[in-house]
This record gives C-alpha cells, sequence and structure tokens, in this order.
C-alpha cells in the first residue's frame, strides 16, 4: 500500500515543492487547507500537482480539526509546514504568530501521542531562532537560540516541543532547521521575491523604483526544491534527530539587489532602488549562516542551486509572469 503523508501549509512556498517530491516517491499527499471563500492554488499549478492532492480541511488554530484528521488519516508521515511565517507582522500580531505556530504544532503532536503514535513528524524549525547568536560566524545544531521576534521566539516553542514529545513519549520527531529558502513561488513580501518581481517590473517599465528597508542584513538563501528533500531525509532516518539545512554562504540583501539587477543588464541599481524605513524591523537578524556538516554526513544531502542560479531562476520567472500578461 502506499505510504501516506499530510502537508499543513500545502497552499504555501515549501508545500507544492514537497508535495511534489512524494508524490514522485509513490506517496499519496493529504494537504491541510484552511476555509477560504477562495482558496489560492497558484503554487501548486506552479509546480503541477494541484490535481494529485487529497484536499482535507482544518486549521492549525482548531484543535478538535487536527485531532480528528490524524485519528482518521492514520498519515505514516506529516510535515508541519504550516505558519504565520513572515517575520515582520509577527511583531504586529504577535499573538496570532504564537497560536499558529506554537500552539499548532503541539496540537499535532498530541494528536499523534494520543491516536497515532507512530506516526512520524516534522516540524519547519529555523534559523530565526538562533536571531543574535553564532558560533565562530556560522549556526550549527549547537548553537544556542536568542530569537529576534515573535516569530522566532513562537518556533523556540514548537521546536522544543518537538524535541519534548519524543524524549518523553519515544514518538518519531525531528526538526529540519531550515535557513532561508527560496523559489519563484516565494510570497511576494519576502525580500527575494520582492526584488526579484520589482526588478522585473522595471525591466518591463511598469515600475520605477524599488522600496526596500536594511540592505545591510546578510542571510544564507537557498533553492525550496533543494531543502524539501532535507525535509524527507530526515523521516526516512532510522533515528529521529533536529539538522541544520543550508548551503554554507551568507550575501547581503545588497548583493541580492546587486545580482538581479545584474541579470538584467543594470549595472547601476542604485538609480531605482530607494530605502524606506517602513520596510524596517524593531529587531533585525543581521547574520545568518549555516554549517550544514552533519546534514550532510547523516543524511547525504548538499544544495544543488547556486546563489546566482537562484536569483537568476527567480527573476526570469517574475519576466516570464509579466511578460505574458
Ligand atoms: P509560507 O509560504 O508562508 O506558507 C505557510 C502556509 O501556512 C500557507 O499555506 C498558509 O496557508 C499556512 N497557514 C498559515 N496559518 C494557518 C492556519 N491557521 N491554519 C492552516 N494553515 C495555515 O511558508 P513557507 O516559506 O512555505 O515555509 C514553510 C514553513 O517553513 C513555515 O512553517 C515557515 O515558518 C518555515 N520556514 C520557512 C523558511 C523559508 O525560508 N521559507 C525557513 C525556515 C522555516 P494559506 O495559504 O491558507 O495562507
Ligand atoms: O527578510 C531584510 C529584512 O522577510 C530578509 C521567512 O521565511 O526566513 C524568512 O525570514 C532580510 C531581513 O525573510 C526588506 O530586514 C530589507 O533582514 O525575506 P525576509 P526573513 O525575515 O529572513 C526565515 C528563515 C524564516 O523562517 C521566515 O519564515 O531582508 N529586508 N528590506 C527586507 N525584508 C522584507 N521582507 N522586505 C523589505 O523591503
Amino acid at each position: 500500500m502506499a505510504k501516506t503523508a499530510l502537508v499543513t501549509g500545502i497552499l504555501g512556498q515549501d508545500g507544492p515543492y514537497l508535495a511534489d517530491l512524494l508524490i514522485k516517491k509513490g506517496y499519496r499527499v493529504f494537504g491541510l487547507i484552511r476555509r477560504y471563500s477562495n482558496p489560492n492554488f497558484s503554487n501548486l499549478d506552479y509546480v503541477g500537482v494541484t490535481n494529485e492532492i487529497d484536499y482535507v480541511e482544518g486549521d492549525m488554530n482548531d484543535e478538535a480539526s487536527l485531532l480528528n484528521l490524524i485519528r482518521t488519516l492514520h498519515p505514516d508521515e506529516v510535515y508541519n509546514l504550516a505558519a504565520q511565517s513572515f517575520v515582520k507582522t509577527s511583531f504586529d500580531q504577535a499573538k496570532l504568530t504564537t497560536e499558529v505556530n506554537s500552539l499548532g504544532p503541539l496540537y499535532l503532536l498530541n494528536a499523534i501521542k494520543f491516536f497515532s503514535p507512530t506516526t512520524k513528524f516534522y516540524q519547519a524549525s529555523t534559523s530565526e531562532m538562533f536571531g543574535l547568536q553564532h558560533t565562530n560566524g556560522y549556526q550549527d545544531e549547537q548553537t544556542p537560540f536568542h530569537p529576534r521576534s515573535p516569530y522566532g521566539v513562537s518556533k523556540v516553542y514548537a521546536y522544543w516541543m518537538t524535541v519534548n514529545y519524543r524524549e518523553s513519549y519515544g514518538l518519531f520527531t525531528a526538526n529540519g532547521i531550515l535557513f532561508n529558502h527560496e523559489s519563484p513561488i516565494r510570497g511576494i513580501q519576502f525580500v527575494t521575491r520582492k526584488i526579484t518581481d520589482g526588478v522585473a517590473k522595471i525591466k518591463l517599465g511598469l515600475a520605477k523604483e524599488l522600496r526596500l528597508g536594511n540592505l545591510d542584513a546578510k542571510r544564507d538563501w537557498g533553492f525550496a526544491g533543494d531543502y524539501v528533500e532535507a525535509m524527507y531525509l530526515m523521516l526516512q532516518q532510522k533515528n529521529p534527530d533536529d539538522y541544520v539545512i543550508g548551503t554554507g554562504e551568507s550575501h547581503s540583501v545588497r548583493e541580492f539587489v546587486e545580482a538581479a539587477f545584474k541579470s538584467i543588464g543594470i549595472a547601476d541599481w542604485k538609480k531605482y532602488v530607494v530605502i524606506d524605513p517602513q520596510f524596517k524591523r524593531p529587531a533585525e537578524v543581521p547574520n545568518l549562516k549555516a554549517k550544514a556538516d552533519k546534514a550532510k554526513r547523516n543524511l547525504n544531502w548538499k544544495p544543488k542551486v547556486s546563489f546566482e542560479e537562484l536569483v537568476e531562476m527567480m527573476v526570469k520567472a517574475d519576466l516570464k509572469r509579466y511578460g505574458s500578461k
């Protein structure tokens, strides 16, 4: 019989790439969607898996809906990708962020504990948990946490609950501590997609400027399609564990801007970029750089898409979107 996986956050960025991978591996994929008057399947359409998923309704804020799903589906694997994932919004909506990102995973863990203890659980943890902390300029599994936003704090809670349910009840639970990963279906608010979308509009004469916040922040950016493989691999190991996933390269927002403009043949990007304080945050994470040696060693995982390839892929996709309109 085909293995089954429940994927929360199926309509986001990572959900479609993960669903595609699991379907290719022969899984039956159940995708959690919340009630909308008009659900948006455009990311699933982009990846081409919209009609290959069994949709189930529920909400990370509604414990009973999650308990009932685990009780009835008994999935082999649960990938918890659902979150209020935008850091900037978490400063203004801290309670909502906590409910979805901290309590949501707790509800799923309890459902697994009570109704389906052999189900394996993946928690989408994040480099934002490290915040200000680093070990000689990078972050790995030993680096302590010092989150800098309600988002980061909410994910630290879920991280430790995931560890705790493994240690207390022997559940197979794993945290993927993923560094920033992007793609042509990255949400438009996140800085990479905002830049590639803006650059495409400027190239096609649809916009004159691009308004951004802190250009000095540095991130370890990889491709989402590479990172969902690591999620899958974590649940295929003999023993559950937590893994840092990233490229080991760190670039500033400024460098991303430069590379994106360069890809459309514009060297003097400063003419188009306006610094706007509304896009700055009350507290910033200055520099993230992964040391993913454990994942390389134990999971045999490594990223395939380089920084330059990622920028080009995203700019091209946005040019195509506008070009075809
Ligand atoms: P995303 O594009 O923002 O997608 C998040 C998904 O969560 C959306 O589909 C959203 O549903 C769903 N969701 C939000 N609130 C919900 C609720 N109350 N009930 C049910 N679903 C809800 O995020 P992503 O980039 O794919 O990231 C996936 C996960 O990895 C997230 O947990 C994120 O925090 C974490 N993460 C991301 C990165 C990264 O760089 N991308 C790095 C580390 C960790 P709607 O479509 O209905 O709004
Ligand atoms: O910001 C700076 C901003 O919003 C990156 C989420 O997926 O990755 C993501 O969180 C950097 C920050 O992502 C703008 O201040 C400058 O330093 O693209 P972002 P993030 O906050 O790193 C982690 C790993 C997650 O887990 C999260 O879910 O870019 N920046 N100017 C800007 N950022 C935005 N959004 N918009 C700007 O105009």
